[in-house]
């Protein structure tokens, strides 16, 4: 068995790739072991009560939760830095963190569910229910657009877990074949394309594809 450190979970998810971004971002090897969002065995369970992925384990160091597992990272690998240093600036930071882990999420994931997800349990995708996220999708762009207007990064002047944890979830938006109108969100469409062109998301993003068979 490798001695690596293991990010449970798999790749798809919006909160196993937020770890997976940073822990590229910050060059640190592991190994990416499966875990499927449902029905955990009870051995998981214990190393994530809340029964959610990503979870990490690191020798006999067991961390939940894609927040607390980058928090933790920054820590013992603090180059590059994921978190400004000035105060107000951390604060938005992880507003902008909670903001996408919930909200956002929320909004850009329920194309994917029915598209992707049902279809891999042969369920028919309720396409009601996506016309109504893309809907209530609107006013989440619109305050995303006005907060980056013409920023390169939504904190600060250094790429951060804001921006990860922002762009992370419009992959699987664009996984099941949606975009973001560049005509109504044009701010938001060049941040989205400025970031998720880096090499940690390019590769991911590429690896997603692949086992999806979205490509
Ligand atoms: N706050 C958690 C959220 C993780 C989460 O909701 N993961 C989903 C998969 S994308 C999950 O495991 N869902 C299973 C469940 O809610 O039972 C984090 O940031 O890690």
């Amino acid at each position: 068995m490798s001695d690596k450190p293991i990010l449970h979970g798999v790749n798809a998810s919006p909160f196993v790739r937020k770890a997976r971004i940073a822990l590229a971002e910050k060059g640190i090897d592991y190994e990416l072991v499966p875990v499927m969002p449902m029905g955990q065995s009870a051995e998981y369970m214990k190393k994530s009560p809340l029964g959610k992925i990503p979870c990490w384990e690191e020798g006999d160091y067991i961390l939940p939760d894609s927040s607390c597992i980058i928090a933790y990272l920054e820590r013992t690998h603090p180059d590059p830095a994921l978190y400004p240093s000035d105060p107000k600036q951390f604060g938005r930071a992880l507003w902008y963190e909670e903001y996408a882990d919930t909200k956002l999420t929320e909004a850009v994931t329920t194309a994917f569910f029915n598209r992707i997800v049902k279809k891999m349990m042969n369920q028919e995708p309720d396409e009601a229910a996506v016309a109504a996220s893309l809907v209530a999708a609107e006013p989440v762009f619109d305050y995303l657009d006005g907060e980056i207007a013409d920023r390169e990064v939504l904190v600060g002047s250094h790429f951060s877990v804001a921006d990860i944890a922002v762009c992370s979830p419009f992959v699987n938006f664009a996984h099941a074949g949606e975009s973001v109108d560049g005509s109504r969100w044009p701010q938001l469409v060049a941040y989205l394309a400025r970031h998720l062109a880096r090499p940690s998301f390019k590769s991911v993003i590429e690896e997603e594809k692949a086992a999806l068979g979205t490509r």
